[in-house]
């Protein structure tokens, strides 16, 4: 798995980390998944998703939460996969990845977490919750500073505009975190960029500031379009931690005997930091 020859574990080109500080995203354009690779990771993802993995229940979201999981409610987000599983790990760890977050974010990176997206098509012609525009990091209140995190957004099927690609507001991570209650509002000013649809081929990989603003709207195709991301951030973050017990061993993924909560990925590790 992930085993490629030395260029697909380059880091990203200098014109497109420019490129990617500038608009606070890039499409990638080189696959970081083949073919044979995206089939291990659906099949591993079909054992989790079945219940068959060593994930716990409660990193598995479905659309409706206050109903059980079947036919006419199915998974829509899976959490924390590289803190329990080995596959996901290696995946998390693999140079095709971290080469380029680190030619993003610098030399020292860590895993926050990731999330396995599963958009799936309406049901009898009721489409399921989009993902409205938000920024990831402005959820991040247990961290500082915010400007250090990147995702790497993979697409496991063909993303178009019909099922609910991304949408990418270019410069939108240059203004910091904006209140929850404020995002509308930005979206709309006149000032703010139009959004960009971020259509991408599977395997292809989407990387985006942990500030940008972007969103995808339902999936109006007969199939799910399945992604999956990893959200890594600068080794020398602050941790400022979490008093909720319950959100902090969510967010911890219980590893509360280990000095540093969040997975060494890349370079060095500092105290007082994740
Ligand atoms: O895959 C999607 O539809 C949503 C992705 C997203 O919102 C994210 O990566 O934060």
């Amino acid at each position: 798995m992930l085993e490629h020859h030395i260029e697909k574990n380059a880091g990203i080109p200098l014109s497109a980390v420019e490129r990617y500080h500038e608009d606070g995203y890039i499409l990638h354009d080189e696959p970081i998944l083949s073919s044979d690779e995206i089939t291990e990771v659906l099949d591993e993802l079909a054992l989790v998703i079945a219940g068959e993995s060593a994930l716990p229940a409660d990193r598995i979201s479905t659309e409706n939460q206050d109903i059980p999981a079947g036919p006419d409610n199915p998974v829509r987000k899976v959490t924390g996969l590289s803190y329990y599983l080995p596959f996901f790990e290696r995946m998390a760890k693999s140079p095709a990845i971290v080469e380029k977050v680190a030619s993003l974010i610098g030399p020292n990176v860590k895993l926050y977490t990731d999330e396995f997206f599963m958009k799936n098509p309406a049901r009898e012609g009721q489409p399921f919750a989009p993902y409205i525009w938000h920024q990831d990091a402005v959820n991040y209140d247990f961290f500082a500073p915010l400007d250090g995190f990147v995702t790497c957004w993979i697409a496991l099927d063909e993303a178009r505009i019909e099922n609910g690609c991304m949408h990418m507001i270019p410069h939108s991570h240059t203004l910091g975190p904006i209140a929850r209650t404020g995002r509308e509002r930005f979206v709309d000013h006149p000032s703010t960029a139009e959004p960009v649809a971020a259509e991408v081929k599977p395997g292809y990989a989407v990387f985006h500031d942990g500030l940008n603003f972007h969103c995808s709207y339902p999936n109006l195709s007969s199939l799910p379009r399945r992604a999956i991301a990893f959200h890594y951030m600068r080794a020398e973050t602050r941790y400022l931690g979490i008093e909720d017990k319950r959100l902090r061993d969510f967010v911890e993924c219980n590893r509360v005997s280990d000095p540093y909560q969040f997975m060494s990925i890349r370079g060095l590790e500092f105290a007082d930091s994740v």
